[in-house]
């Protein structure tokens, strides 16, 4: 059975205000700006993009959930989630699809709770501290690990 044709981009809490505050850390660009890149890299692949962006945990399950039978792989960003949350760990692990980790700043620069990713063991891909041309880079990895897994 051929692969969907789509990715799931997923933004989690607080990156609804990204271009609005703190510059100095996220920069100037807007989720709208990040969700172009990510869409215009998917395109040329060939691939359609889903983008979810929410300050709830459980509307990301949900996403994580529908993408299972519609998507052939994740970008998440699961901001502050992404050292806190069991549960959005658990669901990427349990949809099973490839996922890339993106974060617009370099978390491993920044405070010692930055440090842990609950997300990091179930991604094949990390990108951090690319500001937001990561999401970009992100998509390149992530479909060259979607085509390895389709050829083998
Ligand atoms: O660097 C990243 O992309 C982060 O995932 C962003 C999260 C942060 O908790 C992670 O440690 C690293 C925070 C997103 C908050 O976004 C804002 C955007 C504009 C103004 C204020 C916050």
């Amino acid at each position: 059975m051929s692969l969907p044709h789509r990715l799931l981009l997923v933004n989690g809490p607080n990156l609804n205000l990204l271009g609005t505050r703190e510059p100095e850390i996220y920069g100037t660009a807007t989720l709208a700006d990040v969700e172009r890149i990510t869409r215009d890299a998917a395109a040329r692949h060939g691939l359609e993009v889903t983008a979810v962006q929410s300050n709830h945990e459980g509307v990301l399950i949900d996403a994580i959930h529908d993408a299972r039978t519609t998507c052939a792989g994740i970008v998440i960003n699961p901001g502050g989630l992404t050292h806190t949350s069991v549960v959005l760990r658990d669901a990427l692990s349990a949809v099973a699809l490839p996922v890339a980790e993106v974060h617009i700043s370099d978390v491993s620069a920044r405070e010692e709770f930055r440090r842990h990713s609950y997300v990091h063991d179930v991604a094949a891909v990390h990108v951090t501290g690319e500001g937001v041309g990561g999401y970009a880079h992100a998509v390149e990895l992530l479909v060259a690990v979607i085509s390895g897994a389709a050829d083998g």
